[in-house]
């Protein structure tokens, strides 16, 4: 289509030369840097996460690191979920609000010590608002960037790889949980995390000169297992019904509509960003919920740069965030914000660029 202008604006990731030498040909923009987002085929990219072990480059998912005294205070400020029983060593996973209740990020929150926090971010600039939360609340808190970059390993076979690199150690690590290591020498963490529900690791590298090595130890290690480059799949994302922030939500999204209300805690104080507004949106309930719809018609026909209006019985009640061919299911599926009018089993019409398409609501995940 068009080419990127190269740019100091656009950070490249430690991984970028490795990703260049793997073949990737397609990518976004997202946090301001590459993400790789295929490598030339797709399905085969598809089927290796579903059955074996895909290597990615997230290094897009940028930390936002807190530390001082006031560290854990901040950290909980900018949570509308309880951290007090989170360990060192653990990570969660945060719905991030801004003071209007809407969703502004969703971070997975690394406890490195008990004044040590990294928030591992999606798409928007949390070390801005965390700066500026931390300063109008006078918090003895320093705000920075680390040299530290995630890199994935995806798919079934994931562990194994990870294992035959690390130690059997990683088979014991709880989900989100992390530990502290070396690989070759090279400072790491390891986590058990990633954005896909076929299982899998994310290795954050802490020295972004040693990024094409880290990438090759685990591209050569992995080769028994069939590993291969992929990246974030929508495909997979959607039947697995994970959420993507930016993308499936806008800005006056909150948590309850998108199926996140589940990591809000109404019960942490009140001087948590978004917490009042939360509190008075659970108890009026949310105005809209997010569905899937399965289109009819056996094309794949993804979505473009727009969300597509939802229509029931005539009236216009949501959008359609988010489009992909399943090959699993073997039709396009996608999601819906739309009002609680609408409902699971409701027969709906898209209007789409080329046309209007009959599709149906019903329950997520997809699978
Ligand atoms: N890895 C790292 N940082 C990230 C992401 C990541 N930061 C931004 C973005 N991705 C955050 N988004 C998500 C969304 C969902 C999950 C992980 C990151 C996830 N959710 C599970 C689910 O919804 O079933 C489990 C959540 C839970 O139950 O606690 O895994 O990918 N480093």
């Amino acid at each position: 289509m068009f080419s990127i202008f190269p740019t100091a604006r656009l950070r490249p990731s430690p991984f970028y030369d490795a990703t260049v030498a793997e073949g990737m040909n397609s990518a976004m923009v997202y946090n301001g840097m590459i993400l790789p987002a295929s490598y030339g085929d797709r399905e085969a990219e598809y089927w290796r996460l579903i059955n074996g072990v895909s290597q990615w480059d997230v290094a897009v998912e940028r930390q936002v690191q807190l530390k001082g005294p006031d560290a854990a205070e901040l950290a909980q400020i900018l949570s509308p979920r309880d951290l007090t029983k989170c360990k060192v060593g653990q990570g969660k996973y945060v719905a991030m609000c801004n003071h209007d209740g809407a969703i502004v990020n969703d971070p997975i929150l690394l406890k490195l010590d008990e004044d040590l926090f990294w928030f591992s971010i999606a798409d928007s600039d949390v070390w801005l608002w965390a700066s500026a939360i931390a300063a109008e609340r006078k918090l003895d808190v320093e705000i920075t960037e680390p040299d530290v970059s995630p890199m994935a390993l995806q798919g079934p076979m994931a562990e194994d790889v990870v294992a035959h690199v690390c130690g059997d150690w990683v088979r014991d690590l709880k989900y989100f949980w992390f530990r502290e290591s070396h690989i070759d020498g090279i400072p790491v963490a390891v986590q058990r995390s990633g954005w896909s529900k076929q299982g899998g690791f994310e290795i954050y590298l802490r020295d972004g000169t040693k990024g094409t090595q880290l990438w090759n130890i685990f591209k050569e290690a992995g080769q028994p297992w069939g590993i291969g480059p992929g990246a974030p799949t929508s495909a997979e994302r959607t039947e697995s019904g994970l959420v993507s922030v930016g993308g499936d939500t806008s800005d006056n999204t909150n948590p309850y509509e998108v199926r996140l209300g589940r990591y809000v805690d109404l019960h942490v104080p009140d001087h948590v960003v978004g917490i009042q507004a939360l509190r008075k949106i659970a108890e009026e309930g949310p105005k809209r919920h997010q569905l899937g719809v399965i289109l009819e018609g056996d094309v794949p026909a993804p979505l473009g740069l727009n969300w597509e209006p939802i229509i029931l019985n005539g009236e216009h009640l949501g959008d359609m965030t988010n489009c992909v061919w399943s090959p699993r299911m073997n039709a396009n599926i996608g999601y819906a914000l739309i009002s609680v009018k609408a409902q699971i089993g409701d027969d709906v019409t898209i209007q789409r660029p080329a046309g209007e398409v009959s599709a149906k609501l019903v329950d997520l995940p997809f699978i």
